[in-house]
């Protein structure tokens, strides 16, 4: 049996010993991860990203939406990606507690990945977890990351159906939208709408979307997950955006994106960062020292 066939049993016999040790050599980059990768062969699985403020709820609807998938036999994976700051510290822990009837399911993987410390951005090893996932027979998988920060849109970037969760009183997120929020959304949430304002908002958000129209128009859904209402209108949106993607959609575009930054996460994979820090040290105070010449070097 090859690795990724061993990995595939042990998925469906709810065994995920192999496919953890898998994504840390990925996470790693370990020598095998490599050839590893080039042998997967992924299905059309619905990738679908979580983003939005911290706090928004997103853990809390994911949790929604696996009672619905597992009832139905599917298998799913949730990837969160841990946001860097020490703000957030909490943040792990607080999706133990919001996911925790999931962490043991055999239909559910969990996993945690560091934001920080992925030379060439976290989007490549996102790139190369969500195609592992995609290779080893689950049905959805789930992309969480925090904020509405530029990097948050490049993971989003990588999904097929990005929803952006906001609530009622997300003043300044709705200012972001201008800055690229409302490119990279598909669905949004309004969550926590037994908030007051909450109708008042998810209008505002509608007259907006219709204001900025690209070409397709997101849909809006009013959420409070923590009571798993309107987490059925969330799905049938989710379904129906992949849906949509899969009549016509842009794939050569999606794919060349997804190469566009893995050549980039290759290329800075290869820049060895603590040479270039001591050369630095030696150059920097020079009083010719000019940065253009000095990069030149390691081009
Ligand atoms: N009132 C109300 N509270 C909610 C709702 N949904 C989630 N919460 C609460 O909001 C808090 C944050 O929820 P999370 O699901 O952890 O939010 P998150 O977006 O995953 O947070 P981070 O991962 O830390 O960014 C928790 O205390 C939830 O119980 C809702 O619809 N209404
Ligand atoms: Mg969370």
């Amino acid at each position: 049996m090859t690795q990724v066939e061993k990995i595939v049993k042990g998925v469906v016999e709810g065994n995920f010993l192999l496919l953890a040790k898998a994504i840390s050599q990925i996470e790693n980059k370990t020598a095998d991860a490599e050839p590893f990768l080039q042998s997967l062969l992924p299905r059309s699985v619905p990738i679908i990203g979580i983003t939005g403020p911290p706090g928004a709820g997103k853990s809390t609807i994911i949790n929604a939406l696996l009672t619905d998938w597992v009832n139905n036999n599917k298998k799913v994976a949730v990837l969160s990606v841990d946001p860097s700051s020490p703000f957030h510290q909490g943040a792990i822990l607080g999706d133990r507690i919001r996911m925790k009837d999931w962490y043991l399911h055999p239909n559910v993987y969990i996993r945690s990945l560091a934001a920080r410390g992925h030379l060439g951005g976290v989007n490549s090893a996102m790139l190369s977890l969500t195609t592992l996932m995609q290779s080893v027979g689950f049905d959805y998988i789930v992309v969480e990351t925090v904020g509405v920060g530029q990097s948050e849109v490049e993971v989003a970037s990588l999904a097929d159906t990005t929803v952006v969760v906001l609530v009622p009183e997300a003043g300044d997120e709705v200012q972001m939208m201008k800055s690229g929020l409302m490119e990279i959304a598909n669905v949004f949430v309004v969550n926590k709408s037994d908030r007051p304002n909450a109708q008042i908002f998810a209008n505002h958000l509608k007259q907006m979307i219709l204001e900025n129209a690209i070409s397709t128009t997101p849909q809006v859904i009013s959420t409070i997950a923590s009571e798993k209402v309107g987490i059925q209108e969330l799905q049938l949106a989710i379904e129906q955006h992949h849906e949509s993607l899969s009549k016509g959609g842009n794939k050569k575009e999606f794919f060349l994106n997804k190469v566009m930054q893995l050549i980039l996460a290759h290329k800075m994979n290869q820049v060895e960062v603590n040479e270039i820090k001591t050369k630095l040290e030696l150059e920097y105070n020079k009083a010719n020292f000019n940065i253009f010449k000095f990069a030149q070097e390691f081009y």
